[in-house]
C-alpha cells in the first residue's frame, strides 16, 4: 500500500504531499501519524529551510475521514492527538511552510491550509467550512484564522452556511496569498519554496515567532518581543551578510545559520 504521506527532499527544501486521493486526501489515523512524523522530521532538520505542503490527485484535503470517525464517541480525542499538534507545529515551525491548494480544501483540510505561512491555490480550487453540514463546529484553528483573515461577518456566514469559497474569492478577501492557473500551481509553488530555502531562515523563524505571539500580546508586550527578536536576528550571520551585500551592491548569499 502506498504511503498516505509522500515526503520528498530537494535542495534545501522538502515537499509533503497528502496522498489518499481516492478519499480526497481525508485524514485517517495512518495519514495523521505519517504527517506528524514528516513535519517533526523537517522541523528538526536544519538543512531543510522551507517546506511545501500539497495534495495528490484532484483535491487538497477533505478533512477528517468520515468513514473512520463515524463510530467515535469522543471526537476531542482525535483533535487533541492529531489535529491540534499539527496546526501548532506548522505555526511554530522554524521555517516557512508554503501550501499549494491543488483542489478542494474542506473541513480540517481548509483550516490546515490556512495555518500555513503562504497559501497559493489553483484557480479551480475551493475552500469549504464543511463542519455545519454534518453537525460539527469548525476546528483546526478555523475560528482563530478566519476572523483574522477575512473578518467576522464573512467568517460567520462561511461557517454557518457552509458554502464553498472559490480560490479567486479567497484571494480577493485576503484569505490566501495568491491564485495561480491550475497548470502553473505546482511549478510556481516549488519555485517559491526553493527560493525561500535560499533566504535568511532565522529571520523567517523569528518573524513567525513574533506573529504567533501577536495573537495574544498587548502592544507593549509585542514591542518588547520585537526588540528581543531583533537582538537575536542582529546576531545572525545572515544579518551581517545582508548588510554587507547591500553596501557592496551585490546579491546576498544567506546560509540560514543560527547566531
Ligand atoms: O474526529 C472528528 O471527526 C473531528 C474532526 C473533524 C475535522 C473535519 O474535518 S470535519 C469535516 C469532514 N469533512 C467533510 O465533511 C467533507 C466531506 N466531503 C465533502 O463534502 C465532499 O467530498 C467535497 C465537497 C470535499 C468534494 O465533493 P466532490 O463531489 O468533489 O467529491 P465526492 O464525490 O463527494 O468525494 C469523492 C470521494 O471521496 C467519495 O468516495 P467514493 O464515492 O468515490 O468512494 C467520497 O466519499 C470520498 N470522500 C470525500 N470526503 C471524504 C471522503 N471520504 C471520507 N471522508 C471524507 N471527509
Amino acid at each position: 500500500m502506498e504511503s498516505p504521506i509522500l515526503l520528498a527532499r530537494h535542495d534545501g527544501w522538502a515537499s509533503v504531499t497528502l496522498n489518499r486521493p481516492s478519499s480526497l486526501n481525508s485524514f485517517n489515523v495512518a495519514m495523521h501519524e505519517a504527517a506528524a512524523a514528516a513535519f517533526a522530521e523537517l522541523d528538526a532538520d536544519e538543512s531543510c529551510r522551507a517546506v511545501l505542503l500539497t495534495g495528490a490527485g484532484r483535491a487538497f484535503c477533505a478533512g477528517q475521514d468520515l468513514a473512520e470517525a463515524i463510530g467515535m464517541d469522543d471526537l476531542g480525542v482525535l483533535i487533541d492527538k492529531y489535529y491540534n499538534p499539527l496546526i501548532k507545529r506548522i505555526r511554530a515551525m522554524n521555517k516557512p511552510v508554503v501550501c499549494a491548494v491543488n483542489g478542494v480544501a474542506a473541513g480540517a483540510g481548509a483550516n490546515l491550509a490556512l495555518a500555513c505561512d503562504i497559501v497559493l491555490a489553483a484557480r479551480s480550487a475551493s475552500f469549504l467550512q464543511a463542519f455545519a453540514r454534518i453537525g460539527l463546529v469548525p476546528d483546526s484553528g478555523g475560528t482563530f484564522f478566519l476572523p483574522r483573515l477575512i473578518g467576522d461577518a464573512r467568517t460567520r456566514a462561511l461557517t454557518i452556511l457552509a458554502e464553498p469559497v472559490t480560490a479567486e474569492r479567497a484571494e480577493e478577501w485576503g484569505m490566501i496569498w495568491k491564485v495561480v492557473d491550475d497548470d502553473a500551481l505546482a511549478p510556481e509553488a516549488e519555485k517559491l519554496t526553493a527560493k525561500l530555502a535560499t533566504q535568511p531562515t532565522q529571520s523567517f523563524a523569528l518573524t513567525k515567532q513574533a506573529l504567533l505571539a501577536s495573537g495574544t500580546n498587548t502592544l507593549d508586550q509585542q514591542l518588547d518581543l520585537e526588540r528581543d527578536l531583533q537582538r537575536t536576528a542582529g546576531r545572525t550571520p545572515d544579518y551581517k551578510e545582508g548588510v554587507s551585500a547591500f553596501i557592496e551592491k551585490r546579491k546576498p548569499k544567506f546560509t540560514g545559520k543560527q547566531p
